[in-house]
């Protein structure tokens, strides 16, 4: 189904007013858009039930024996696949960490009022699937064909349009780019795309096109909703008066790096408490644009930097990559502050130059601590 207004139903894009507290509209989507507990850091591969989950619409009511995938458009043959046929087909594993691109929105100021991620809105996964690249080959793209755009079973209305969820890909895709049916071994679960997902590694959550059920590859980029209205780096504000700004697309995750939040929290806080004394600190750091070469830890609020120790990526170069710092904890208050370098020489900035979707916000996370008498 095409794209088509439907009026009187959304509310527009909207800045938060100077000062307004996140509101209800926010708080039901955060109650259904969960983030990971950063404590699951911990784990290499994030069990599947703590990877934070974003669903624009519904979670589609599907059935795997049912399931079809579509492959249609600009080329020689094209194909319809049930799961069984794709699981038969050869299948590659790839650890894959994933953030949405609106991580970090809640922190800008003003704040571009829709999902309200702190940091939160990532996790890493083991997909399996088929590499996309052997379906198409299979299909036969036609030397005309310039993008591969996916539809989600999902539909909803965004904005003052309805829509299935849909977004395109560049040709030729990557050679990792895979149709997912398998999550840290066992079926997707229902939230994550069963039966079948797209996984782009190192792009931003949106590219990950769940409950796959078609592909089409057409002669014009594709020009829907969630890739030429949403997802684009803007910088005009609400006020009528700024000419709009087309933007950048949003693509490639930008380096960031957290803390597995150390000694224990206060509930209604979550400032840290820690006894004196020593202790290690460590966490994960990724970035879509290559490796993590280096992690700097402040522990004074930004004064001093000291370099942690990083893992290398090894068999994993899509996957967060661990790192620790030893630390002497002295009583008082400290705030921590971490950030990440990649390969590309890209960083994280400790002040966020603002967009009008809250993408790609990267800033240093900063970490209370309050370290207590023994
Ligand atoms: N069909 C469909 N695919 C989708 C979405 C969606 O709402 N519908 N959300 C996208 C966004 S914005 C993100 S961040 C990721 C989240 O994937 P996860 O819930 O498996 O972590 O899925 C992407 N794929
Ligand atoms: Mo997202």
């Amino acid at each position: 189904m095409e794209e088509r207004p439907l009026t009187g139903i959304s509310p527009p894009g909207r800045i938060a007013a100077p000062g307004e507290g996140i509101g209800l509209d926010e708080l039901a989507l955060a109650a259904r858009n969960h983030g990971l507990p950063l404590e699951a850091m911990r784990y290499e591969v994030t069990p599947a039930g703590l990877h934070y989950v974003l669903v624009h619409y519904d979670i589609p009511d599907t059935d795997s024996s049912t399931w079809r995938l579509t492959v249609r458009g600009r080329l020689r043959t094209p194909l319809e696949l049930g799961l069984h046929e794709l699981r038969a087909l050869p299948s590659v594993t790839r650890r894959v960490t994933m953030e949405c691109a609106g991580n970090g929105r809640a922190r800008l100021s003003p704040r571009p009022v829709s999902q309200p991620w702190l940091v939160e809105a990532v996790g890493t996964a083991d997909w399996t699937g088929v590499p996309l690249r052997a379906v198409l080959a299979e299909a036969g793209v036609a030397p005309e064909a310039v993008e591969a755009v996916f539809t989600g079973a999902d539909h909803g209305v965004e904005r003052g349009v309805e829509q299935h969820y849909r977004r395109s890909l560049p040709l030729p895709v990557g050679e990792d780019v895979l149709l997912a049916h398998t999550m840290n071994g066992g079926p997707l679960p229902p939230q994550h795309g069963h039966p079948l997902r797209l996984v782009v590694p190192g792009w931003y959550g949106m590219a990950h096109v769940k409950w796959l059920c078609d592909i089409e590859l057409v002669d014009a980029p594709f020009a829907g909703y969630q890739q030429a209205t949403a997802y684009r780096y803007r910088r005009h504000t609400a006020d009528p008066a700024e000419p709009e700004d087309p933007g950048e697309p949003v693509t490639l995750i930008a380096p960031r790096a957290l803390l597995i939040p150390p000694g224990f929290p206060d509930f209604m806080s979550r400032t840290r408490v820690l006894r004196p004394g020593p202790v290690r600190l460590a966490g994960r750091a990724w970035s879509g644009h290559g490796p993590v070469v280096r992690v700097e830890l402040s522990t004074d609020g930004g004064g001093s930097w000291a370099d942690a120790e990083v893992r290398p990526p090894g068999g994993h170069p899509y996957a967060w990559q661990g790192w620790h710092l030893d630390w002497t904890a002295a009583p008082g208050s400290h705030t921590l502050l971490v950030r990440a370098t990649d390969a590309s020489g890209r960083t994280q900035p400790l002040r966020q130059p603002w967009n009008r979707g809250g993408f790609g916000n990267n800033q240093v996370q900063a970490q209370a601590v309050s370290v207590i008498p023994r």
